[in-house]
């Protein structure tokens, strides 16, 4: 392990691949790791790791190709980490299956550019942990930054999604149903929005829209930018206005409000005691209360 992360470190993208595969499976920790690489990741003045979210379909992999060039030109080294759905809708598609990222064609982009999906169906343990852990391990190998692209506003999508410093949005045009409830906890993550496929009708509408949500609601409104990823209208100016992006207040308790939680879930499924709680909670000798208290108290020790 200690050759494939060295190797990995040296630029080595089979080892660098494998070191990840090790990271998902959970052969091996973030901790061990680490120590192996034995630098921590630098701080820097920018977001380090930028999640990107949205609806199946909406152009979050076409727009993400258009960004990584635009950030590849300029010299930036970004990693790529696809989330894939286990949804059945698209039952488990690869990153190979979806979108063709075009940016991997250039041949001097391409060695600034690296791309990875991480097949959610397969994993073992909790995704945003292992998309988290792998998020740190890039950056530690000096990527400047982790993209990450997840799909829909579900409860792991937007557990995900928290992990990352800034969050993208990513919606398509009106379908004349105006901001839906069921995405309000999305948007209220979004740091910036990004109304795609503005060569169709509606977009302009539905950024329009989005706008007044936000500004009835409290706190600073993200910025909302029309995109064709297709024709690469406006990609240019959200690569520049992403670059630079500052996490707006709001999105930010949204965000360590999602961490807390998985990580209390975290805290408890990873318990020794789980086993023993169950039993009790099961034949009805301990609460759910004094469940919760058990597991906090051994995880202490
Ligand atoms: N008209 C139009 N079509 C677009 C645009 N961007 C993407 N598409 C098309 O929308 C479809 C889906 O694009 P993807 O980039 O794969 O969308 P996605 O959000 O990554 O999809 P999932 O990863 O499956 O959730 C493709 O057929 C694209 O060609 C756009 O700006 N305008
Ligand atoms: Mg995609």
């Amino acid at each position: 392990m200690q050759e494939l992360v060295q190797a990995a470190m040296n630029g080595d993208r089979r080892s660098l691949a494998r070191t990840l595969s090790a990271l998902e499976n959970r052969t091996i920790n973030l901790e061990q790791i680490m120590a192996i690489v034995g630098k921590p990741v630098q701080a820097t003045k920018h977001w380090q790791s930028l999640a990107i979210t949205g609806a199946p379909g909406v152009g979050k992999s076409c727009l993400l190709d258009g960004l990584l060039t635009v950030w590849a030109q300029q010299n930036l080294r970004v990693a790529l980490l696809a989330v894939d759905p286990s949804s059945p809708r698209s039952g488990g598609a690869l990153l190979g299956d979806r979108v063709r990222m075009t940016v991997v064609d250039d041949p001097v982009l391409k060695e600034r550019i690296y791309l990875r999906s991480i097949a959610t169906r397969k994993a073992s343990g909790s995704v945003p942990l292992i998309v988290a852990d792998m998020t740190q391990f890039l950056l530690a190998l000096g990527w400047d930054r982790v993209v990450i692209e997840t799909v829909g506003a579900g409860q792991a999508e937007v557990r995900c999604a928290a992990i990352a410093d800034r969050i993208l949005v990513v919606e398509g045009p009106a379908r004349g149903d105006g901001v839906q409830a069921e995405k309000a906890g999305l948007l209220e993550l979004a740091d910036a929005v990004i109304v795609n496929k503005c060569d169709l009708p509606g977009a302009q509408r539905h950024a329009d829209e989005l706008r007044e949500s936000y500004e009835l609601g409290t706190g600073t409104t993200p910025p909302v930018l029309l995109t064709s990823a297709l024709h690469g209208t406006g990609v240019p100016e959200a690569a520049t206005m992403l670059l630079d992006l500052e996490s707006s207040g709001r999105s930010e308790r949204a965000r360590w409000r999602e961490r807390l939680l998985a990580h209390h879930e975290r805290r408890i499924l990873e318990s020794s005691k789980l086993d023993d709680v169950l039993k009790e909670l099961a034949v009805g000798s301990m609460t759910l209360d004094d469940a919760i208290l058990s597991i906090g108290e051994m995880n202490d020790e």
